[in-house]
Order: structure tokens, then sequence, then C-alpha cells
């Protein structure tokens, strides 16, 4: 078990059993009516989705462990939600297009390499270990990718910005790393 939790654990972080809520400013409280998704940028098809069209795409349980770049993890939370290369199918993306801006309610923004969402534990998730994902937390819908710190893990997610180079979303520009990987503690860029 000790040497489970080592192999597991990134270095520099604390495990915890709690969730601690952070956000950046106020919990946006996206009404499900006017709730909107929008594919964009170096897409072949630009597509904007509502809450049942969202919902009606292909869903998965996923498990998986939090890194938060503020040192706490959090293992096996089960995620329930739509995988995230099921919106990159959608989207069409150029040939162009390596990089994606996430978006989240709030002008939340956060970068991340194509191929990042493309990875298997990668979904837009609804529900958080067995119910309802809480507001705070990102309700109704918050992207989850286990494999980078989780501010690239955003919340109140609507919508995907495909784009031809890396650009700094808001936590990259003030001084987080632009890849963010907790097992070789990319943590922040050039400090
Ligand atoms: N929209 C949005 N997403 C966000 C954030 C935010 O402020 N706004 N904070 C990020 C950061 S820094 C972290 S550590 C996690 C925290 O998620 P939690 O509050 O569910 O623990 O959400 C990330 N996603
Ligand atoms: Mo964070």
């Amino acid at each position: 078990m000790e040497a489970n939790r080592k192999d597991r654990l990134p270095p520099g972080q604390v495990l915890t059993g709690k969730w601690p809520v952070l956000t950046y400013g106020e919990t946006p409280l996206p009404v499900l009516k006017d709730w909107r998704f929008r594919l964009f940028g170096r897409v072949g098809r630009e597509r904007t989705l509502t809450w049942d069209e969202f919902m009606a795409l292909p869903k998965v349980e996923r498990t998986s462990d939090i890194h938060c770049v503020t040192r706490w993890s959090r293992f096996a939370n089960r995620w329930e939600g739509v995988p995230a290369k099921e919106l990159v199918t959608l989207a069409e993306p150029l040939p162009a297009a390596s990089f994606v801006m996430v978006h989240g309610y709030g002008d939340y923004t956060t970068n991340l390499p194509l191929e990042a969402l493309l990875e298997d534990d990668v979904l837009f998730a609804f529900k958080h270990d067995g119910g309802p994902l809480e507001p705070d937390h990102g309700g109704p819908l918050r992207l989850v990718v286990p494999r980078l710190y989780f501010w690239k893990s955003a919340k109140w997610a609507n919508g995907l910005e495909f784009m031809d180079r890396d650009r700094a979303g808001f936590w990259e520009r003030n001084g987080y790393h632009m890849h963010g990987d907790p097992w070789t503690e990319e943590r922040h860029s050039g400090w």
C-alpha cells in the first residue's frame, strides 16, 4: 500500500481525502436552458451544442487521480461524462490544429496540446463519485485531464477553440507552465 501510494503520488504532492474548491472569482451558475458549448477556431465545422445535444453524446466512466499545483492530490475520483475525443471528432479539426484553448463560463481559459484531449481518460464530466457535479466544482460540466495539473481541468466548460499554435490561457499568462505535467513538476514557467 505504501509503495503503491508512493508510485501514485507525484513529487512534491501531499495526499488529501478532502476536495478543496479552487476558483478564481465567482462560481458561475449557467442555466441549462441557455447553456451552450462551442467548437470553433481551426475546424472544418464550427458548431454550437445545447445541453440536450451534449448529453446525447456517448458517455463513459473513468476513475482517476487529481494533482493540484498547490500541492494537494486526491486519489480515485470517479467521473462520468463525455470523452473529449467525441468533441474533437465532431469539430473535424483542420490538419493545422495542434493546440486547443478550453473555455469556461466566467472567462476562464487554459491551453492544451490537441493530443492531450485524445487520451482515453480525458472527459467532460457531469458526475463525480456517483453524484451530480457540484456548482463549486464546475457543475454542470467540467473538463477532467488527469495527466496534467488540475488547473488544466476547466470548470464550467463551454467551448473548445482549435489553434495552429500554442497560446497561454489564464493561469499560463500568470506564470503557470504551458504544459503542466505533475510527474516532472512543470509548475511554473521560467521561475
Ligand atoms: N473555470 C474555471 N476552471 C478552473 C478554475 C477556475 O478558477 N475557473 N480553477 C482551476 C484550478 S487552479 C484548479 S486547481 C481546479 C480546482 O478544481 P476544484 O475547485 O473542483 O477542486 O479547477 C481549475 N479549473
Ligand atoms: Mo489550482
